[in-house]
């Protein structure tokens, strides 16, 4: 289904990439809960290959051996607590679930949990699957493995780089993959991210959704439905559609980080003015049917889709921008990105270390997210979700919910305004030499607002600027050109 079960109407998710659940489950209690934020997607829970070569890749946890719930980020029992300690903060948790393929061809050991698979016999025992259980290479126009994106059939049917594609047209295969997925939902899960969804076909999705159990009613209420959003790559020009998914579910939509990477970046003959119907003219899915984020784990490093434009981390200014833009307009359903850092090794503008995995002790186990007492993440986990304007910018989306883009305004160049009915409103200079200083119409009621990007409403007042809204709703806002957060945002839970 489209809608993502969250709690007291939240409105916005993130992603804890490569966490370990006791680290998920502690932020659950002292951040997330508190912070208002929806929920939480997991990296993949399922044991899945040990990758030595290069050393312990983030990437390994594409490529699963077993249903087993056992990885670096921590075994059942930890998987089984964090859930429950974070649905108690209102916090929900949506797997991603590999269930396209397993891992490569031509390797076999043990897994992550310690299980037995060869891929070379396709014997994966864990489940169990055998070479039954696999396409066989007759849609493959050469070989085993995926050339051409524009052969729907190869698309489907074939090794997406070299992994061992399910014959997701087996009841057989189905029962095991809808087992693994109902025994998330037993759990407490409130969805899934569909990993490599246009590599199946809508139907064999279709009938493994059907088979899906209502979530579980400790928690939701009886007849609640999996939120579904499915990873499909789609910038047109390949032989299928995001459309053709989208009555299962959300798709994630790539155009999105990728024209607003160009965007804020002034790249591509754009500029802010462009976002007043950035719907139609980039030709996105419908609001409801869309996942939308800055950057994910693939494209933040030269994976997937968006290239060059992507903004991430590394352009912190920009990334708080794109963010706030992404947090304050009423479009789609909204993914934070949370990262960890890693040294970057430029060659022939590729980056050679974008395989490295998250920060690890010389066993490889998955370190701990260090927390110092201003509540910045230290030791290389970067944390983007705590960053007080993002932060900040997931209450102003909860506070404006349900409200629909109003007062557009911009100075026909890098410049914009909004509201969001009369419940919130936002400014954005991304201009090079003009400060933005004008009085502007915000639809929101007389009074002193608290600017939740340079500060915070607290108990003994503002912490940042105040915007003074007349009685015809119009307040003066300045903003300079040189302002390390060049915007401006207040809404109806930071008035004075
Ligand atoms: C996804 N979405 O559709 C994930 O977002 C993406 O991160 C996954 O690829 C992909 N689908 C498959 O689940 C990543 C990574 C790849 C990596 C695979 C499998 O982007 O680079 O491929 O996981 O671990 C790696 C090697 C690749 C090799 C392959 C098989 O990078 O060179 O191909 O393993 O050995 C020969
Ligand atoms: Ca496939």
């Amino acid at each position: 289904q489209h809608a993502p079960n969250t709690a007291d109407n939240r409105q916005a998710i993130v992603h804890l990439f490569e966490w370990r659940w006791t680290d998920i489950a502690a932020e659950c209690e002292r951040f997330l809960g508190p912070n208002g934020f929806g929920g939480v997607q997991v990296s993949p829970p399922n044991e899945n290959r040990v990758v030595t070569s290069p050393n312990r890749p983030w990437w390994e946890r594409y490529q699963p051996v077993s249903y087993h719930l056992n990885t670096r980020s921590g075994n059942d029992e930890e998987f089984r607590d964090m859930v429950h300690r974070c649905n108690q903060q209102g916090v929900r948790i949506y797997v991603d679930a590999v269930i396209n393929h397993m891992c490569a061809h031509g390797y076999s050991g043990n897994g992550t949990g310690g299980i037995y698979f060869n891929g070379n016999s396709l014997d994966f025992p864990g489940v169990p699957f055998g070479p039954n259980d696999f396409n066989d290479c007759s849609a493959c126009l050469s070989g085993c493995n995926i050339h051409s994106y524009d052969d729907v059939n190869e698309l489907r049917n074939c090794r997406l780089a070299g992994l061992l594609d399910l014959k997701l047209s087996s009841d057989y295969v189905r029962g095991k993959i809808t087992d693994y997925l109902n025994y998330l939902i037993s759990i407490g899960v409130a969805g899934f991210r569909v990993d490599a969804a246009k590599h199946m076909w809508p139907r064999d999705m279709a009938a493994i959704f059907d088979r899906l159990t209502d979530l579980n009613t400790a928690y939701f209420p009886s007849g609640s439905r999996p939120f579904i959003f499915m990873e499909v790559i789609d910038l047109d020009g390949e032989g299928f559609s995001s459309s053709e998914y989208t009555h299962l579910g959300r798709v994630t939509e790539f155009k999105y980080g990728m024209q607003l990477g160009y965007v804020f970046r002034k790249e591509n003959d754009q500029k802010l003015e462009n976002l007043a119907n950035f719907v139609e003219s980039w030709g996105l899915q419908l609001d409801n049917s869309s996942l939308v984020f800055v950057d994910n784990h693939d494209n933040q490093r030269g994976h997937g889709a968006g290239g060059q434009s992507i903004i991430t981390f590394r352009d912190s200014r920009l990334y708080k921008m794109a963010n706030a833009f992404m947090l304050a307009y009423p479009y789609g359903f909204v993914r934070i990105m949370s990262s960890y850092y890693w040294d970057q090794q430029w060659w022939n503008f590729e980056d050679r270390n974008n395989w490295i995995g998250p920060p690890a002790d010389a066993n490889g186990n998955t370190m701990a997210v260090s927390i110092n007492n201003m509540g910045i993440c230290v030791n290389g986990w970067m944390c983007e979700h705590r960053w007080p304007q993002i932060r900040n910018m997931v209450t102003f989306r909860t506070v404006a919910a349900g409200h629909g883009m109003g007062n557009w305004w911009d100075n026909g160049n890098n410049q914009i305004a909004f509201s969001r009915g009369d419940r919130a409103f936002i400014a954005i200079n991304n201009e090079d030499r003009s400060a933005l200083d004008t009085t502007l119409q915000t639809g929101l009621p007389s009074g002193d607002y608290c600017d939740v990007i340079s500060g915070d409403l607290a108990k003994g007042g503002c912490t940042g600027k105040t915007i003074t809204v007349r009685e015809d709703s119009r307040a003066h806002i300045h903003i300079k050109v040189d302002d390390e957060d060049p915007m401006i945002a207040i809404h109806a839970g930071s008035r004075a």
